[in-house]
């Protein structure tokens, strides 16, 4: 089995790549994104090193002078209107330099820099070679700053998202009620997604019309952090986990260039602290995220809840476990992680974030359950991942309990996360 799927696994992956980055899917995403590409690039080192490279380093050429990494880099050779909202949309010339790429304004999880960090150990030498790090590094700090910096609406020494899309979990149940109180756009926009996915599997159109309300605000303050003018703003475990993650691989980075690697690991024990005093519920054994507006826990069956498993010395890793086997998640029996709560009245088998299980989630798994020890169940994980992409091809995402594909075909990170977990045998 193994052979065929990482040559299909590879063919998608170089299928995708459109010269400086790698599209998430032809159609339905036909840009290059934040988090995907982080992904991306964890599989792509196993394929092109040297490719796998550059896809950071077009996403890090596109940070804005505050540090902040857009979520979308436009494609200047996709029309406009492939994808909505587009470049038009986001006006994010406004507040860039001349000659900048076109981007979003908006953030996605920083899993960037353990992805630098696992690009670099794929091929040192070339690494080095191309001063991969030397020129990545500062702009991971940048980036990293400004989520601690600008983002900490909470006063907590967490980073608050301010938009679902910002989750990467975008129609997850857990932002229902923060959303709810958000009106939705009265301007006239035609969703481009569901010219390439059925209308069941993705947000409904007044999720959109909250999206599209909660954009525009943030557009027309000139994206300025500023919690004043955000509907919208949640402490996310799955955000601040990664950052978490991302501050110990910033210290690998670090020893390897000969800087102090001190700051990181401080930085690592802060966020974790933060996560662990502040999220964690230990009634459900959960993470939960945070309204920051409200004060309230979003007390909510995500998967994303689950996700501080990849942060390093996690004190309630324990009990983190023990709920990714119990009833609402059955990561043991399934191998496949539910986005959501299986037994909760909320959960959708097939509508995108609110159920299916997707691979980027089940490889953060697969990678917390190894680091906390955890190997029987984190081999469970792995053979179900490559199973289901074995029977189904590389899916955006699947049905946890029929196992049936849905959403984008020839998914980018689905792929590169098989090539990834074929290469860990
Ligand atoms: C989905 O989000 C975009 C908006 O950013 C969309 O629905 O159009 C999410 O699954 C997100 O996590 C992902 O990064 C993106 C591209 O794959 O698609």
């Amino acid at each position: 089995m193994s052979l065929g799927l990482r040559e299909r696994a590879s063919r998608v992956l170089l299928d995708n790549w459109h010269g400086q980055s790698t599209i998430p899917a032809s159609g339905l995403y036909p840009h290059q994104w934040s988090w995907d590409s982080a992904f991306i690039a964890l599989g792509l080192r196993h394929l092109s090193p040297r490719r796998a490279q550059r896809e950071l380093e077009s996403l890090f050429g596109a940070q804005w002078p505050d540090g902040r990494v857009p979520h979308i880099v436009f494609d200047a050779s996709t029309p406009a209107d492939a994808y909505f909202p587009g470049p038009a949309f986001w006006q994010s010339a406004a507040v860039t330099a001349p000659g900048h790429p076109a981007t979003s304004g908006l953030i996605q999880p920083p899993v960037h820099a353990l992805a630098a960090w696992e690009t670099f150990r794929a091929a040192p030498e070339l690494a080095r070679e191309r001063g991969f790090l030397p020129r990545l590094y500062p702009r991971l700090v940048a980036w990293h700053r400004y989520l601690t910096g600008r983002r900490d609406f909470g006063g907590r020494g967490l980073v608050s998202i301010v938009h679902p899309w910002e989750s990467g979990m975008d129609n997850s149940p857990a932002w229902d009620t923060p959303l709810s109180r958000v009106a939705p756009t009265t301007s006239l926009f035609t969703r481009r997604d569901l010219q390439h996915a059925a209308a069941g599997e993705r947000p409904t159109d007044l999720d959109y019309g909250r999206y599209v309300r909660l954009a525009q605000t943030y557009r027309d303050h000139g994206y300025a952090d500023d919690l004043a003018t955000h509907a919208f703003a949640v402490e996310d475990p799955l955000t601040n986990a990664l950052l978490a993650a991302s501050e110990a691989a910033l210290a690998d980075i670090a020893v390897e260039l000969g800087l102090d690697p001190a700051p990181h690991l401080a930085e690592l024990a802060r966020v974790r602290d933060a996560l662990a005093d502040t999220l964690f519920d230990g009634g459900d054994g959960c993470f939960h995220a945070r309204d920051v507006h409200s004060g309230q826990p979003l007390r909510c069956g995500s998967v994303a809840g689950l996700i501080p498993l990849v942060v390093p010395g996690l004190p309630v890793a324990d009990a983190l476990v023990k709920t990714t086997v119990g009833p609402r998640f059955r990561l043991g029996e399934i191998g496949l992680p539910p986005s959501f709560d299986l037994t909760d009245a909320m959960f959708e088998a097939t509508r995108y974030w609110r159920g299916p299980a997707w691979f980027n989630i089940g490889w953060l798994l697969w990678r917390g359950l190894r680091l906390h020890g955890e190997h029987e169940l984190a081999a469970t994980v792995r053979a179900g991942l490559l199973s289901a992409a074995d029977d189904v091809g590389f899916r955006e995402y699947v049905d946890p309990l029929t196992r049936n594909g849905h959403g984008a075909s020839d998914f980018s990170w689905t792929a590169a996360v098989i090539l990834d977990l074929l290469a860990a045998a």
